[in-house]
């Protein structure tokens, strides 16, 4: 149970004990324009439901931002205010200091407020990585950044990000009758990167929508731990995916139950798997990678071997990593038996 005093901690939010103790009140509600079936909109749904009234929202440029906030109309309940696209980690940072100031001063009432900024994929982990990176090295400001990843810049009509999986098919990547495969890098690894190279950030945590306890229930420990804290959240998106909306939750669930995805957080430097993913790290089968990407028109174009090479990346995140699924680096006696062999 936490301190009930107002301390580092921005407010108490216990964890919901299922999903029959979830609040029934709601601070993203109608009056929205986003696609039919978009995980992002879910996600700003339980974010702030979980966050509470007392809560500022600001965020990047991008579908959260445009698709929210059209023509005098807006989802938003609580306060909320729009960034540039590059800046939701400024955002974060200059407000959680704004309020600290304005509270020691003695000019707002001293009292628990919540700073959460949200980015896009392109926003985040491309064009505004190093804001982000700043913002969780100063310990002393409360704020949660958190990265809704649709894996491409879907406002401006799908072009592909830092985020966007090997091979798929995007504005910038159009498969052709030369080439079959125009993008080739493989997705950047934002939960990994920011936890490793933080130290003074408590709480790093991935999220998907479609396990949508333990997703609020991530956002409240992220806000009440003290300091800056970093969630990734995995959403699929319709139109930039290509699939029948109805398929989101069962995408986001495929995600995760192949592996591509796993379900994680990094609280004082200790890793805890959850869900579905912590049976893999137990030893559950993981789902082969295609029954997830031949779901989605932007794989279409795939061939047997850009499957096999899909799975193989996937298969080396959970057999060679150091901390199999987080930390990138190839375990000692990997890297050891590598050497060996040469
Ligand atoms: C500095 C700057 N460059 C380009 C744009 C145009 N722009 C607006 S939204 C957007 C896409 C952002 O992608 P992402 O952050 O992934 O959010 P999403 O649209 O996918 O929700 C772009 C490129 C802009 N607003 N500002
Ligand atoms: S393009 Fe994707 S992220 Fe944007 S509103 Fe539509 S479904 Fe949501
Ligand atoms: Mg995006």
């Amino acid at each position: 149970m936490a301190d009930t005093a107002f301390t580092n901690a921005t407010q108490i939010l216990e964890p919901f004990k299922g999903v029959k103790k979830v609040t029934i009140e709601e601070y993203f509600t109608s009056g929205h324009r986003t696609c039919q079936g978009c995980e992002s909109a879910l996600v700003m749904k339980l974010m702030v439901k979980a966050a509470g009234p007392r809560t500022i929202v600001l965020g990047s440029t991008g579908c959260m931002y445009v698709a929210n906030t059209t023509y005098y109309t807006t989802p938003w309940v609580v306060p909320w205010m729009h960034t540039q696209l590059g800046s939701s980690g400024s955002a974060a940072l200059g407000t959680a200091a704004g309020l600290k100031a304005l509270m020691k001063k003695g000019k707002m009432k001293s009292e628990p407020i919540n700073v959460i900024a949200f980015c896009g994929d392109g926003g985040g982990a491309d064009m505004g990585l190093g804001a982000i990176s700043a913002t969780l090295t100063h310990k002393e400001y409360n704020s949660l950044i958190l990265l809704y990843d649709n894996e491409s810049y879907a406002n401006t009509d799908i072009q592909l990000s830092g985020m966007t999986p090997y091979g798929a098919n995007t504005t910038f990547s159009p498969p052709g009758k030369v080439k079959r495969l125009i993008h080739t890098r493989w997705k950047k690894n934002m939960a990994g990167m920011m936890a490793a190279g933080h130290p003074e950030c408590r709480y790093v945590a991935t999220v998907c929508a479609s396990y949508a306890v333990e997703m609020m229930n991530k956002v409240r420990r992220a806000l009440t731990i003290g300091g800056p804290t970093f969630i990734h959240s995995l959403d699929p998106c319709p139109k930039g995916w290509d699939y029948d909306p109805m398929l989101s939750h069962e995408l986001g669930e495929l995600a995760i139950e192949t592996g591509i995805f796993p379900l994680y957080e990094v609280e004082d430097g200790q890793v805890k798997y959850y869900g579905k993913t912590k049976a893999i790290v137990e030893g559950r089968a993981r789902k082969p990678v295609r029954e997830y990407l031949l779901k989605q028109g932007r794989f279409a174009h795939f061939l047997e071997e850009d499957l096999e090479y899909f799975q193989a990346k996937v298969d080396e995140m959970w057999e060679k990593w150091e901390i199999p699924a987080v930390v990138p680096f190839r375990r000692l006696d990997a890297t050891k038996a590598a050497l060996a062999a040469k």
